[in-house]
């Protein structure tokens, strides 16, 4: 059996959003991985962020790939599309269902094998089309569903659970997202969930294409001393350079920061992101600054989180490609098939 259903019955006092639903109504069936991984708190913090935003569960649509993480969809957003595709094709898969249909919210969830290794080239250009959609690697430097083999997010020199050294570069996914043009970047750890969930809310209304790199432990084959993506080594290397909270017209909050330390970062459809700054120096709004820092910190074995980059003036794939507005399924034939004399018009535009 691959997932166990969840009884039914709930206590009648749960906390309901903006459209009256509970936790229970993000909720998916019950997890079968392992006690302690960290993906299942990503799992949470993705209940969280769309109770918390009152987020229509028939309006999402989760795609995954294969792997541990890639089995996660099955437990959170019941109620919501899904597609558990061939693995590391989640991002051509997203882009497709996205170009039929623009009006889902799409939460592409992969794991560092299905996105650092099979399924690079695919990450590579879903980030660079600008795919509107919240792309989450639950990033364990494993690949935890084959039983530990690194991945290539796995730091050079860091050790197996068997005590082989890893020797080759790793690949650090926020500073290729970076590089390729993402337009919302993040990095979070499994353990933050006061830092996690205002990340992916942030991403679900960012408009273009937002990544989220998190570290996510994978406790029966990567977290041991010699681990650079265990419990106590995101822990003790924790660089975060801010903390997010989102303010929508439908789910407003209180903010109560230091002056000073604050600053407010307004999106096209006027969303508010309040940045409280952590690192005084640190600008969420500079790409280059931003791999720098990022360069510069691994270097010194240190893993930076928080929101490290945003545009402001992010567009999507759609509007590169000038697509038409309605979902694909809502033309009639009339529209899809206009006729040989629209189709003579099109070929002498291009003579
Ligand atoms: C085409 C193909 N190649 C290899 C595999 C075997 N395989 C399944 S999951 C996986 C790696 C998963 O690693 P990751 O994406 O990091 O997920 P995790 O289990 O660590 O969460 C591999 C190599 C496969 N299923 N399909
Ligand atoms: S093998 Fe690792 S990644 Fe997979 S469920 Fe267990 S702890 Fe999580
Ligand atoms: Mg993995």
């Amino acid at each position: 059996m691959t997932y166990l259903a969840k009884p039914k019955f709930h206590h009648p006092g749960l906390p309901k959003n903006a459209l009256g639903y509970t936790h229970r109504d993000y909720e998916g069936s019950i997890s079968t991985l392992c006690a302690g991984c960290g993906h299942d708190s990503i799992t949470a913090a993705i209940i969280e962020a769309c109770f918390e935003l009152s987020v229509e569960p028939h309006k999402v649509a989760k795609i995954s790939g294969i792997g541990c993480s890639s089995k996660t969809p099955t437990y959170f957003l019941g109620n919501s599309h899904g597609f558990n595709s061939v693995h590391g094709r989640m991002p051509s898969v997203l882009t497709g269902a996205n170009l039929a249909n623009r009006e889902l919210i799409y939460l592409g969830v992969s794991g560092d094998g299905d996105s650092a290794s099979i399924g690079f080239g695919q990450f590579a250009h879903a980030i660079r089309r600008g795919v509107n959609m919240v792309y989450i690697v639950e990033n364990n430097g494993v690949y935890g569903l084959t039983k530990g083999q690194f991945s290539a997010t796995a730091d050079r020199g860091s050790k197996s659970k068997r005590g082989l050294t890893n020797a080759d570069s790793a690949i650090d996914m926020v500073g290729i997202a970076l590089q390729l043009g993402a337009t919302y970047v993040a990095r979070s750890f499994s353990g933050d969930k006061e830092q996690l969930v205002p990340l992916i809310k942030g991403a679900i209304e960012h408009n273009g294409a937002a990544f989220i790199d998190v570290i996510s432990p994978c406790v029966a084959f990567n977290n041991h001393a010699g681990s650079t993506k265990s419990f106590d080594y995101v822990r003790e290397h924790n660089e975060a350079v801010n903390r997010l909270d989102v303010i929508t017209g439908r789910a407003p909050i209180k903010i109560d920061y230091p002056p000073g330390s604050v600053k407010i970062v307004e999106q096209h459809d006027g969303t508010q992101l309040v940045l409280r700054k952590l690192n005084a120096e640190y600008e969420v709004n500079d790409r280059v600054a931003a791999m720098t820092f990022l360069q510069s910190h691994a270097a010194k074995g240190q893993i930076v989180t928080g929101l490290i980059y945003l545009d402001v003036e992010a567009e999507d794939m759609h509007r590169n490609l000038n697509t038409v507005a309605a979902p694909l399924n809502g033309l009639a034939e009339k529209e899809l098939c206009p006729g040989s004399a629209a189709l003579e018009k099109i070929n002498a535009s291009l003579r």
